[in-house]
């Protein structure tokens, strides 16, 4: 390319061109006349902007299916009906010992346990219910149907996650698991389950040994990564170049090894 003449001492000429290749060295031969050339600075200049990275697509769910339940779970009992006769030990239903249950008395009064699982935000769509395992609690005690209801706003509002009450067979011992699923495609933070037992005179009491939440977690997603700033324009300090005096005139080169050339600018011979 050619440079248009000087007009004066120590001044700058910008030259433009289209290169689209990154590489790692350059080398820069400037062409004088027949006299010598004297070259004050150079500059490598990169006028395009660094394209903002393509984040790395993750994957929404992961080992997956599972019980998105545990004991470290924050549990509560649902004051339903006004928060009359609560579950005693709701904890019971979430701790994975099926031989701990979670109760309540008055069982006209739905049995509700509020759980906000330690996982995060989960999309369940199976339920495992598992009675009591005392030998001696009466059948009377079972859980008989079941609610699932889902919040994403801290359990101020529930969204059923299926039209109407789940129908448990009946238990023919202590300690047994019956399995529900259900189509689910909405993710919740927390989850309410009502259970329904047996609401005959006198029974006065419903048992659950554990229930189990299956689903998928919703993971974090992947903050969108800050662009890289550009790198700064100006003098290519590290430039590994330096100026050589050659039958042709005076050149600048710089080094594919990153060494100064012999005799070049700062390697004197
Ligand atoms: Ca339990």
């Amino acid at each position: 390319m050619t440079v248009p003449a000087f007009g004066g001492v120590g001044l700058t000429q910008t030259i433009n061109f289209t290169n689209t290749l990154a590489y790692r060295f350059y080398r820069i031969v400037l062409t004088g006349g027949t006299s010598a050339v004297n070259v004050a600075e150079v500059q490598l200049v990169d006028t395009t902007t660094n394209p903002t990275p393509t984040p790395t697509p993750t994957p929404t769910f992961q080992n997956d299916p599972r019980d998105v339940t545990s004991p470290n779970d924050t549990i509560t009992s649902a004051k339903l009906n006004n928060g009359l006769n609560a579950v005693t030990n709701p904890a019971a239903l979430f701790d994975n010992n099926p031989l701990t249950d979670a109760t309540k008395s008055g069982v006209l009064i739905p049995f509700g346990v509020i759980v906000t699982p330690a996982v995060g935000k989960t999309e369940v769509n199976g339920v495992l219910i598992t009675n009591s395992s005392d030998p001696n609690l009466s059948r009377a005690a079972d859980p008989l149907a079941f609610q699932l209801f889902g919040s994403n706003d801290g359990g101020k509002t529930f969204t059923p996650l299926f039209a109407n009450p789940m129908t448990l067979a009946a238990f023919q011992s202590f300690g047994q698991t019956q399995a529900f699923s259900f189509v689910n495609t909405t993710a919740y933070s927390t989850y309410r389950i009502d259970i329904t037992g047996n609401t005959a005179p006198g029974t006065g009491e419903l048992s659950v040994g554990e229930v189990q939440l299956l689903g998928t977690v919703v993971t974090t997603p992947t903050p969108t990564p800050t662009p890289v700033t550009a790198p700064p324009t100006g003098p290519l300090t590290a430039f590994p170049g330096g100026v050589i005096r050659t039958s042709g005139g005076e050149r600048i080169l710089g080094s594919q090894s990153g060494a100064l050339p012999l005799g070049g600018v700062g390697n004197p011979p």
